[in-house]
């Protein structure tokens, strides 16, 4: 969140990328004039008639730990197939010195096409009960539907979608269980191969037993990002036969920072996908897809590294768009 974020990212990825971003750019460019004709357009919070009553549970108790700032991504995906949107709500879990009654977990909602949502997250089999911090689906394996990929304060989690309403963790087989403190991911076929490649970005090595403790004015704070060690992301290609290969290093994605959202999009319109990744409290990255399997971080050469100011921002959330119209390349924007 291709696609896509969240605060912590989520998109819903697909093969073509290209054509996911005409489809938005269209709808873009019809609703703006609507709205230049009818000022009176007014939104109403239908959450409690959904049925949607989710809650994340971040399982704050005061020792400020680093984890509790982070709000859970979600993902907007058709995983039945049915032509509506269903919902996946990522949640965080117990902590040190925090026990639910019941284990928090995610969530996911099947759209009923009548206003409302089911929680079939049982049914389905997608309750991971991990820190959760973001997610991204796509149909990894080709076969037509979409899968979902959870990113986790600990150990990631693959979910195949078995097209009756359930999933298969397979992590494991897939080989694409990043431990650590994960947050963005995203979907794309960045080599061109006809399958979805998987890029993960990690936020800070995270060691809740031996942190930095922080105060303001005597009070326990949380620390800043600058506290905490810089840590690698992770590129997964896809082999075309269930399974992953970490090519970060051949890739040439090695560079540490604090990264938050991530997302794919041709913004030079060569055929080759690239990447932009939020760096929080650091310049951001873009890296330039080079078409042979490697890649050129160009972010300060191409000005989306830092601000007008010249200074690197917190960003988190991004996407790539046409926002000034100018005939369709697209621009990554990211803002704390
Ligand atoms: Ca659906
Ligand atoms: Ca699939
Ligand atoms: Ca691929
Ligand atoms: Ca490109």
């Amino acid at each position: 969140m291709n696609y896509t974020k969240q605060s912590a990212n989520c998109f819903v990825a697909n093969r073509n990328m290209n054509h996911i971003h005409i489809t938005f750019i269209c709808t873009f460019l019809v609703i703006i004039p609507l709205f230049r004709v009818n000022a009176d357009i007014k939104f109403t919070d239908v959450t409690k008639s959904s049925g949607i009553n989710f809650q994340h549970v971040n399982a704050a108790t005061g020792k400020k730990f680093l984890v509790e700032t982070m709000c859970g991504g979600v993902a907007f995906l058709d995983y039945d197939n049915d032509f509506d949107i269903d919902v996946y709500l990522i949640s965080g879990a117990d902590l040190p010195g925090y026990t639910s009654p019941t284990p928090p977990m995610n969530r996911l909602y099947r759209n009923n096409s009548d206003g409302t949502f089911t929680d079939v997250t049982e049914k389905a089999g997608v309750g991971d009960t991990g820190y959760g911090m973001g997610c991204c689906a796509g149909d990894y394996d080709n076969d037509g539907d979409v899968d979902i990929y959870v990113t986790n304060f600990g150990s990631n989690v693959l979910y195949r979608n078995n097209s009756d309403g359930t999933f298969t963790d397979v992590t494991t087989e897939a080989g694409v269980g990043h431990p650590g403190c994960s947050v963005g991911c995203a979907f794309a076929d960045y080599d061109n191969d006809g399958d979805l490649d998987l890029f993960v970005a990690n936020y800070v090595k995270l060691d809740l037993q031996n942190r930095p403790i922080c105060a303001q004015g005597g009070i326990p704070a949380y620390c800043r990002p600058e506290d905490y060690e810089k840590v690698a992301n992770v590129l997964y290609q896809n082999n075309g036969d269930g399974t992953f290969t970490d090519v970060t290093q051949q890739a040439g994605m090695t560079s540490s920072g604090r990264f938050l959202g991530a997302v794919w999009g041709d913004y030079d319109d060569d055929g080759f996908i690239d990447l932009f990744v939020a760096n929080d409290a650091l310049e951001n990255f873009l890296y330039h897809n080079n078409g042979n399997g490697t890649f050129t971080e160009m972010g300060l050469l191409l000005g989306v590294a830092l601000n007008e100011h010249g200074d690197a921002e917190n960003c988190m959330g991004v996407d790539f768009g046409d926002y000034d119209n100018d005939g369709g390349k697209q621009k990554p924007l990211a803002r704390f």
